[in-house]
């Protein structure tokens, strides 16, 4: 193929890291002159966004939020100066960024003098890139000297993290290249929406499907993707579980499973069969509403496939058993010996653009990069020495991400938090609770491209550089390491995350180790993850310019990486997988009589986790402008609810008013409600933070609630934040006028 002129690079959002070409848009252009000025609906990006079809994930194929990726660019809907507030409840205004600085250092100083070091947080994202989540990880240990560190990565695949390290003595989301799956016989796909979560790796699993292999989806609805399938199950939420130990049952009691593979590759299986032969079929279809012969056939389909995969993504996994429910999906997928061969293998799907990186490299509250253990004295040696610190200074593990909100402004809590690339007002579980406790603290920070919600709460607010404005490396859904290449300047105002650590850590005293170029990071990290798990030592810039990058861990600048793990042996001390007893449990707060309904939430086509992006962006702004939820017409005509009337969604933490939305496509025993929104319609004022004990994962996916109709009129929540940014944007596109405030 040619080669792209123009930047070639990757997708600022999800784990898919789309490969995309940015040409400046003025190239395109007749050059008649300047660009137009920024206007909401027509902003002056100065980049467009264009196919790169040699790179091998999305061959040029992107979804709408890619191809209007470079809106984001425009200045009337970003920030563009560093903000402070003077006190609690003024406003924010504008500062430079001595100033700016100058305030974080002076507070952190305060701060820990009072209470002590851990009261300084530190609150990471799984969409910074490698360089940037590992100085963050580094900055926390060595200039904060905290343990508390955590990131937004743990309400997303923590859980499949958790069983996949302790199955397989690895996590790396899939253990192969995502185009295997066109080549496997059967995907059996557990609570991912991909057709609307990931739509250029649709066409994998209809390059399946056309070759004659099965899909079985299961999912609570009948999503877009669902209707791909040949055969749907459609549980109850939460009862994952169930479901995987009824399969296994039945296959036990068919002579399905692989005995020869069970025997050779794995341990554990006879306490794992002792469990799975309490779960008969119909004592599973009593618990999750899926008919016996559709679990059989499902079953028979799934053992009858010379080769096959199980993959989960957050539907199966966004639960306080999630950790419990992925080693259930896991033990099926061994017993059958549908994993450590060709075309095989249980994966799960990441979700955010550096979710696998990003819980690599030492974000993670028990984690140091390279994927090693913060309690591993060997590994604490070897990064106390690339850091040049002793291993006894060096915190122990912190708080998990809920578990550290939760903790802001209370006694032995955090008193001052640094968040980083995460919008938790809209995205924590029980998020008025955690709004609350945010406004509680004596210092919050928040370094982001916008005022997020959680920025307008800030008392200040570092407006930093966004993916087509800085270089870095990603590691994709596959454990594919991508380079993403600068293609712009950032405005004048903008730093770097980089740079802002880099300035922080030596306003703190800390005048090595913090180098604000992304290259001197990286040549740090591969050093610091050389022999760990996660080994990035033989990965270079130069290496991954190409189009393919490379597939840790690659432990040496003559090894190839590698795209495939598992073929000969585990990464378990003996090389074989661990099948690990679990049992059912019920979700964490079954419905009952005042709150009869299950709450599902998840995602929408055009929208972005918080929709801090993708709220500002004109063209998914028309796609789907606000939040909904999603209702059976049985249900809806029960409780005298026409399509598009307003309706309040009641749970014990409080209540998310948005229109109906009425749809065959879900069960009349579950509500759905998509995450996007602040305001009235935020989903997450309902949702229970109840924990997984493995993982720390919230149980984001189900919650008990009554609907109530809604008469008196609701405020639009949608874009109250983007108008106020966008209107000072139009009135001085490099200042910001006084903004939300603290109250
Ligand atoms: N458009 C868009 N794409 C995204 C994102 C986004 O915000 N928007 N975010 C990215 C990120 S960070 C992530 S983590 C991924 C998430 O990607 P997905 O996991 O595909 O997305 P979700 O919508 O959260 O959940 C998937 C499905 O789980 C189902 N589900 C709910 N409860 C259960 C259950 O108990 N069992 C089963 N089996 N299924 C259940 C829901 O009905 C939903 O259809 O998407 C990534 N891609
Ligand atoms: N109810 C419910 N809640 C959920 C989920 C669910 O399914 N249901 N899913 C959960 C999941 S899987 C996830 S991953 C979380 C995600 O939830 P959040 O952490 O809130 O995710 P984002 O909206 O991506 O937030 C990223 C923020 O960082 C900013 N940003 C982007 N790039 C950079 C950068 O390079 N530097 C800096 N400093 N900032 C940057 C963005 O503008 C945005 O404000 O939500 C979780 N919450
Ligand atoms: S699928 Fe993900 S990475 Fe690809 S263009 Fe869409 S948001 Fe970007
Ligand atoms: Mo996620």
């Amino acid at each position: 193929m040619t080669e792209p002129t123009g930047t070639p690079t990757h997708c600022p959002y999800c784990s898919l890291q789309c490969g995309m070409v940015l040409r400046p848009t003025d190239d395109r252009t007749d050059h008649a002159g300047p660009p137009a000025p920024a206007t909401p609906t027509t902003p002056a990006t100065p980049l467009s966004v264009e196919e790169w079809p040699g790179f091998p994930v999305n061959r040029g194929a992107l979804c709408g939020k890619g191809r209007s990726a470079a809106d984001l660019l425009n200045p009337a809907v970003r920030l563009t100066t560093p903000l402070v507030r003077d006190r609690p409840g003024a406003p924010l205004r504008p500062a430079t960024w001595n100033e700016a600085l100058d305030r974080v250092a002076q507070a952190v100083r305060r701060i820990r003098d009072g209470h002590g070091a851990e009261a300084v947080g530190v609150f990471g994202g799984g969409g910074l890139t490698n360089e940037k989540a590992y100085l963050l990880g580094k900055f926390a240990r060595v200039a904060l000297r905290t343990p508390s560190i955590d990131y937004n990565g743990r309400f997303c695949m923590s859980s499949a993290a958790t069983a996949s390290n302790r199955a397989f003595g690895l996590d790396r989301g899939l253990p192969f290249p995502l185009a295997d799956i066109a080549a496997t016989d059967c995907v059996l796909l557990v609570g991912s929406n991909l057709a609307d979560t990931m739509p250029p790796a649709l066409r994998y699993l209809t390059e399946l499907t056309g070759r004659g292999g099965r899909l079985i989806v299961v999912d609570p609805r009948r999503t877009r993707t669902a209707a791909q399938a040949h055969l749907h199950l459609q549980p109850l939420p939460g009862s994952d579980l169930a479901l995987a130990l009824g399969m296994l049952h039945i296959a036990i009691d068919g002579g399905l499973v692989d005995t020869e593979f069970v025997a050779r590759r794995t341990t554990g299986f006879e306490a794992v069969r002792t469990i799975a032969m309490d779960h008969w079929p119909t004592r599973v279809e009593r618990l999750t509403g899926v008919p016996v012969h559709q679990l059989r056939q499902a079953v028979q389909t799934l053992a009858a496939a010379p080769t096959a995969m199980v993959l989960t993504a957050r539907g199966s996994e966004q639960h306080s058993k999630g950790t419990d429910t992925v080693h259930g999906w896991i033990n099926l997928c061994l017993a059958l010996g549908k994993a450590g061969r060709p075309r095989s293998g249980y994966g799960c799907l990441t979700g955010q653009g550096n979710g696998q990186g990003g819980r690599e490299h030492g974000q993670k509250a028990d984690q140091l990069p390279g994927y090693r253990s913060l309690t591993d004295p060997a590994a604490r040696e070897h990064v106390a020495r690339v850091w040049g610190i002793e291993p006894a200074d060096l915190p122990g593990p912190g708080r998990s991400a809920y578990e550290l909100l939760d903790s802001a402004g209370t006694p032995g809590g955090v008193r001052a938090l640094l968040v980083f690339g995460s919008n938790p007002v809209v995205s924590a579980p029980r998020a008025a609770h955690v709004e609350e406790r945010l406004r509680a603290l004596d210092l919050l920070v928040v370094s982001d491209v916008v005022l997020s919600e959680t920025a307008a709460l800030a008392d200040v607010v570092l407006p930093s550089a966004q993916w087509a404005e800085e270089t870095g490396t990603l590691t994709n859904l596959e454990g594919r390491v991508v380079l993403r290449r600068k293609a712009v300047d950032p405005p004048p105002q903008v730093r770097t995350d980089l740079q802002i650590l880099s300035a922080l850590a030596d306003r703190l005293g800390v005048h090595h180790g913090f180098p604000a170029e992304p290259r001197d990071v990286f040549e740090e990290l591969r050093r610091a993850s050389a022999g760990g798990p996660a080994d990035y030592s033989g990965i270079s810039y130069e290496r991954i310019t190409g189009e393919g990058g490379v597939f840790w861990p690659c432990p040496g600048e003559d090894h190839p990486g590698t795209p495939r793990l598992f073929l000969d042996s585990f990464a378990t001390p003996d090389g074989r997988a661990r099948m690990v007893a679990v049992d059912y449990r019920p979700v964490a707060e079954p419905p009952d009589e005042r709150y009869p309904l299950y709450l599902v939430t998840g995602r929408v086509l055009a929208h972005y986790q918080s929709g801090a992006q993708t709220r500002r962006v004109p063209a998914l702004r028309a796609a789907e402008p606000g939040p909904f939820v999603e209702l059976h017409p049985h249900l809806a005509d029960r409780l005298g609810v026409a399509d598009g009337d307003q309706v309040a969604v009641v749970s014990r933490r409080g209540r998310a008013v948005a229109p109906a939305r009425l749809s065959t496509a879900i069960r009349s025993d579950v509500v759905f409600m998509p995450f996007h929104w602040a305001g009235p319609g935020r989903a997450n004022t309902v949702t229970n933070p109840a924990l997984d004990p493995l993982s720390g994962m919230p149980e984001f996916k189900v919650c008990a609630v009554r609907l109530e109709p809604v008469t008196a009129p609701v405020p639009d929540p949608a874009h109250t934040n983007v108008r106020h940014i966008v209107a000072h944007g139009e009135a001085a596109p490099h200042a910001a006028a006084p903004v939300a405030s603290r109250t």
